[in-house]
């Protein structure tokens, strides 16, 4: 079985971050090691959360690992909390990287043209460093503005997705991929660049009116579960964007819905189906 290492906060309540990641990736087929970076009460948009940062357990923790030479298909980074954990997975990417472990970075820490309140843009400067040492990054328009020092715009047109797609291979991963881009209306999806063929690649369904909490890390989380279960890019796109509008969809048909994020565990069993069948599909 495939082992992925995901690093990124737990936020006990909220459904997002790791409480997505592991049930997500595991229910793929893949074996999902776990580095929370925090412990937070709730994720960071209810109001008097608490925090227990665990930046000091990182390297211990992973030394145990590098001890009992475990390797990993894939190391998978989403939510970080501060500059010295962004410095500390680099760390961890160096000692546990290689050809065999795909480098997969969600530089998690804006949306909607905002940084969470967690950050601010020397963050963002940072965590644009820690996608040059990546094999795929998967930022929203938000993230990848802040990340490229380019102004965020609502309304926009081919032209200046390429654009940011380009100065975002400028980091140095060697695809990227940004996310709910939306190039006509009553459509969303995400629209990449592979830089070791020059290709870009597309796929957009259908955009539902709702914004909700944690669809980001929903998409990451199936995307690299797919990746590394050997989809292609491009499948592994468009099963990471039609699982998480069809989550939408089902969230928004409950009528007790929580307004902190969605209901993927109802979904999960279609996404099992959904990756079977795109397994035979690319055998
Ligand atoms: O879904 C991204 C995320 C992850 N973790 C924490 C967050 C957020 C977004 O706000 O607050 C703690």
């Amino acid at each position: 079985m495939k082992r992925i290492l995901t690093i990124q906060d737990i936020s006990c309540l909220g459904k997002c971050s790791t409480t997505v990641a592991l049930p997500i990736i595991s229910a793929m087929g893949v074996e999902t090691v776990i580095l929370p970076t925090a412990v937070l009460s709730t994720h960071t948009m209810f109001k008097n959360f608490t925090v227990k940062d665990l930046t000091d357990e990182l390297i211990p923790i992973t030394e145990h690992w590098k001890q009992e030479n475990f390797h990993f298909d894939a190391i998978y980074t989403g939510y970080l909390g501060s500059a010295e954990e962004i410095d500390i997975a680099k760390k961890i990417f160096d000692t546990f990287g290689g050809d065999d472990t795909k480098i997969i970075i969600d530089p998690v820490m804006a949306d909607n043209g905002k940084l969470y309140p967690a950050f601010d843009e020397n963050y963002a400067k940072l965590n644009a460093g820690l996608c040059g040492k990546a094999d795929i990054i998967v930022p929203n328009i938000t993230e990848a503005c802040f990340m490229t020092d380019t102004e965020y715009k609502e309304v926009y047109d081919e032209a200046y997705v390429k654009e940011l797609l380009d100065k975002l291979a400028k980091l140095g991963s060697k695809i990227v991929i940004l996310t709910g881009v939306s190039l006509s209306d009553g459509n969303t999806g995400l629209y990449g660049y592979d830089t070791t063929t020059g290709q870009y690649f597309i796929y957009q369904n259908e955009r539902i009116d709702a914004s909700f909490h944690g669809t980001g890390d929903i998409f990451a989380s199936v995307f690299t579960g797919a990746i590394t279960r050997g989809l292609s890019l491009e499948a592994a796109g468009a099963l990471a964007a039609d699982y998480t509008k069809d989550t939408i969809k089902v969230t928004l048909d409950n009528p007790e819905k929580p307004w902190y994020g969605v209901d993927f565990e109802a979904t999960i069993p279609l996404l099992v189906q959904k990756l079977s069948e795109a397994l035979h599909q690319e055998a």
